[in-house]
């Protein structure tokens, strides 16, 4: 397809999708209503900057919802399945979001920043409006608002070397998904120790819409010894690692069992939770499918991918792929989707539906790497 994205008013533009158009940006999607950079026009380039080097990604799409008030952490609770008990001021988690039937409905980052302030770091769907609702009709005492903050990720095995030379050294020392509250120059922010690739980095969030162009600025400067370049989250890199990408890999019956989220799922705990009941029946009666990952005979696969492609075993449907790609570590097709738990118990082969034809595949676990 030769499609342009329109540019307009009606969807947002991060505080630094200037910086990021100036640095090339040659594509864009949308997601949680604003543009989100997708490449910089040379996808193998940037593919070996984030495995070997350094990134930097406008990744101010993923917003935060703030919880702010005295009963925080129990609308937290209540709109997670995940054991929240023992969370400090600092700390991140990895929270999934289900609807009544136990549908995934996002997978955001959950950080205690203040003892009455949690903030929910989302994937793109409208939890703002699902949480400011749960939070009148129970009449919580809790403000639910977008708050003014754009996370930048710096990802890569060099991103350490950057933040602390940005920040110091105790950087080093965050914990996966811990953060602190800090500044650069005056630009207020939060370092994290987080983002969306297992190649190690961070992310900070920037709390003032209006210093974008001057953080982005200063990320790029102390990055120049490290060969720094900009980046987005990686089509390669996150089937290679099995990260989950909501709405793409997920449809409205997903349920987290099916992605493999057992270990976040607390049905034994004793608050009460969205979609407990119904999460305590599934796990009773087992998935019928699972997201897992695929590698794909034939010809090798350019790094792009416009639909989800059926999956077929024994002349039947048998699920989808999500993303699928030609992968320079694994030195294979390699893709991922949800698939029915039928060829996966029986280790057989599955056919997939590609655009120039039927290709098998193998089923295997993820991540590939
Ligand atoms: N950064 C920030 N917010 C985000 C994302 C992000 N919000 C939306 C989306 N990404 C959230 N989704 C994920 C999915 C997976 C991971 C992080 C964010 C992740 N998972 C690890 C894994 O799967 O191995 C570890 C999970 C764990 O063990 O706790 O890193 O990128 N700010």
């Amino acid at each position: 397809m030769a499609v342009q994205l329109s540019i307009g008013a009606r969807v947002r533009k991060s505080p630094f999708f200037q910086a990021s158009c100036k640095a090339g940006l040659t594509a864009a999607s949308v997601y949680n209503h604003m543009y989100m950079p997708t490449s910089y026009g040379d996808p193998e380039a940037e593919y070996h900057r984030l495995i070997s080097d350094v990134a930097m990604w406008d990744v101010a799409v993923e917003r935060q919802v703030a919880l702010k008030g005295p009963d925080a952490l129990a609308l937290a609770r209540l709109l997670t399945p995940r054991n929240l008990d023992g969370l400090v001021i600092g700390q991140g988690k990895y929270v999934p979001i289900c609807n009544h039937s136990g549908a995934i409905i996002n997978d955001p980052v959950l950080m205690q920043v203040a003892e009455d302030e949690i903030w929910l770091s989302i994937a793109d769907s409208d939890i703002q409006l699902w949480a400011s609702a749960v939070a009148g009709t129970l009449k919580l005492d809790v403000d639910v608002y977008e708050p003014d903050v754009s996370p930048l990720g710096i990802q890569g095995p060099k991103a350490v070397d950057v933040v602390s030379d940005l920040f110091g050294d105790w950087v080093r020392e965050l914990k996966y998904f811990g953060f602190r509250a800090t500044e650069l120059d005056g630009i207020p922010l939060v370092v994290a120790r987080s983002g969306w690739s297992k190649q190690g980095g961070y992310e900070l969030y920037l709390r003032d819409f209006n210093r974008g162009d001057d953080l982005w600025a200063r990320v790029a400067e102390a990055g120049k010894p490290y060969n720094i370049g900009p980046g987005a989250p990686n089509y390669i890199e996150r089937i290679e690692s099995g990260l989950i990408s909501y709405g793409a890999d997920t449809d409205s019956r997903t349920n987290p069992f099916e992605l493999g989220m057992d270990k976040f799922i607390a049905l034994d705990q004793p608050h009460d939770f969205i979609g407990k009941d119904a999460l305590i029946a599934m796990k009773k009666v087992g998935i019928s499918r699972r997201f897992m990952g695929f590698i794909i005979d034939g010809p090798t696969l350019a790094a792009t991918n416009e639909d989800r492609l059926l999956v077929s075993f024994d002349g039947e449907n048998a699920g989808y792929v999500s993303a699928c790609v030609y992968s320079p570590r694994v030195g294979e097709n390699i893709g991922v989707g949800m698939v029915s738990t039928a060829p996966i118990d029986k280790g057989q082969t599955v056919t997939i539906y590609m655009d120039d034809g039927p290709r098998s595949a193998r089923i295997v676990p993820l991540p590939f790497l």
